[in-house]
């Protein structure tokens, strides 16, 4: 490797992150109420091998050990989520004291360890007593998403200082309101459009609410990005992937500094009116004190007939005789170089870090030993563009490695394993990869 953790600045912030509902299980444990995960894990045909997450990597009962392996990383920063329905098992009222008591416990344990918590407010599992009643389609989520981000914060914040309001929006609203394959399984414009501007609104109600109760607070909110490029330089192809860019990359930033919604590339967008209240544009505006971007690949578009509203479709990159991981997503580094840049030209964009970047590969242990030289190859090759873009990016402050352990991936369910660490699923036995070993020397004093 021909650069080190010192070439990145003293104070660049190194973690790792992970997602409650992805490793924590013990969905039903201690007064937890139920999210739209937990039953959508029931329905049929939605979960790859029928897995589910409830008991997962065991999280709730092993986050010692967990903790305890990060610490022997030499990682100093932890990035997971809150579940929503443990600390308020109906989403609103009540609050769940065994819910708050074990993040309190998880947090405490991190800072005994010199481990600094970043905090994700929603990653994906709302409660399902609030889906009952709608859900992010239903306008009232802004006042029940508000009332669970104050309960959260005023438990908290003395002990955490980075929080993240939404993780991915455009993911959770677009598998799970538009394309129905994420929980709670919903599909169509009708409910996507209402999701993705009320999600819109929450990003700035969330940060509102967190500075209102610590003024010292840093926060910020995260962002899927894929790097996308034509498949070929027809017209029709740049026209598909200009499409494609503004849906995934821009259509949840650009609302929140002020730009709109991208109706310029996505005509349909146009159907939002008649969700927006006279206050809205002003209420979604947010000057958040950090984003975090989160970068695995990119992807490769061309026109499509078929595909509604957007007539643009993925060309998969095991068709394109490329290098890819196993959730079929191309080896790209330059993707990550490039979406920095993307995100950094936004005036209104004060700070950005990396808060998810990984690859799944197909582990195995042996002899004790998991030998995962393709992730550790991902991780340096997408670093050292990580280090070119923070040469001409100031913004630039943080990389967070997805994940700490293997975990749940959501439709993909067990199958796919992105952890530094890998979990035997049978005995919930944890060994650290070599991947794992590799950012441990990384990061360490030599
Ligand atoms: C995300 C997802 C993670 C996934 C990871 C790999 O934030 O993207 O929340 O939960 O596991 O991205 O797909």
């Amino acid at each position: 490797m021909n650069y080190k953790k010192e070439d990145f600045g003293e104070d660049f912030i190194w973690g790792i992150s992970a997602s409650a509902v992805q490793t924590e299980g013990a969905h039903d444990h201690l007064g937890k109420g139920l999210s739209i995960w937990d039953e959508f894990v029931t329905k049929k045909n939605k979960i790859l091998n029928k897995d589910n997450h409830y008991v997962a990597a065991d999280f709730y009962n092993q986050y010692k050990t967990d903790i305890d392996l990060i610490k022997q990383m030499g990682i100093p920063n932890f990035r997971f989520s809150l579940s929503w329905s443990r600390i308020l098992p109906n989403g609103i009222g009540e609050v769940n004291p065994a819910g708050l008591d074990f993040y309190h416990k998880v947090i405490d344990y991190c800072l005994e360890n010199d481990i600094q918590p970043f905090i994700t407010l929603y990653h994906w599992d709302l409660p399902l007593a609030l889906e009952k009643k709608g859900g992010w389609v239903n306008r009232e989520v802004l006042t029940w998403f508000e009332e669970y981000v104050k309960v959260c914060v005023t438990a908290f914040k003395d002990k955490v200082t980075h929080w993240m309001v939404l993780n991915e929006p455009m993911v959770f609203t677009g598998a799970g309101y538009f394309l129905g394959v994420h929980a709670p399984g919903k599909k169509g414009l009708k409910n996507f459009i209402p999701a993705m501007h009320h999600a819109v609104l929450c990003q700035a109600i969330g940060y509102n609410a967190i500075k209102l109760i610590d003024a010292k607070a840093q926060v910020g909110t995260t962002f899927s990005c894929s790097y996308v490029t034509p498949h070929s330089s027809s017209i029709r192809d740049k026209k598909a992937a200009f499409r494609v860019d503004a849906l995934i990359n821009r259509l949840f930033i650009e609302p929140s500094l002020g730009l709109g919604y991208p109706e310029d590339a996505l005509p349909f967008l146009k159907k939002v009116k008649k969700y927006i209240m006279p206050n809205d544009d002003s209420l979604m505006k947010v000057t958040f004190d950090f984003i975090g971007i989160q970068n695995y690949t990119r992807e490769v578009v061309a026109y499509s007939i078929f595909t509604p509203f957007i007539n643009a479709k993925i060309i998969p990159a095991d068709t394109r005789k490329v290098f890819y991981t196993a959730m079929d997503w191309e080896v790209y580094p330059e993707a990550i170089f490039e979406m920095i840049t993307k995100y950094d030209a936004y005036e209104g964009v004060k700070k950005i870090m990396i808060t998810e970047n990984g690859a799944s590969f197909p582990d195995e242990v042996l002899d004790g030993v998991v030998a995962d030289d393709k992730r550790i190859n991902y991780l340096k090759s997408y670093l050292k563009q990580v280090l070119k873009a923070k040469s001409g990016s100031a913004k630039l402050s943080g990389y967070f490695v997805w994940s700490l352990t293997d975990n749940f991936e959501w439709g993909e369910g067990f199958k796919q394993r992105f952890g530094l660490i890998h979990i035997d699923y049978e005995t919930k036995k944890r060994t650290v990869k070599n991947s794992g070993w590799w950012y441990k020397d990384f990061l360490g004093d030599k």
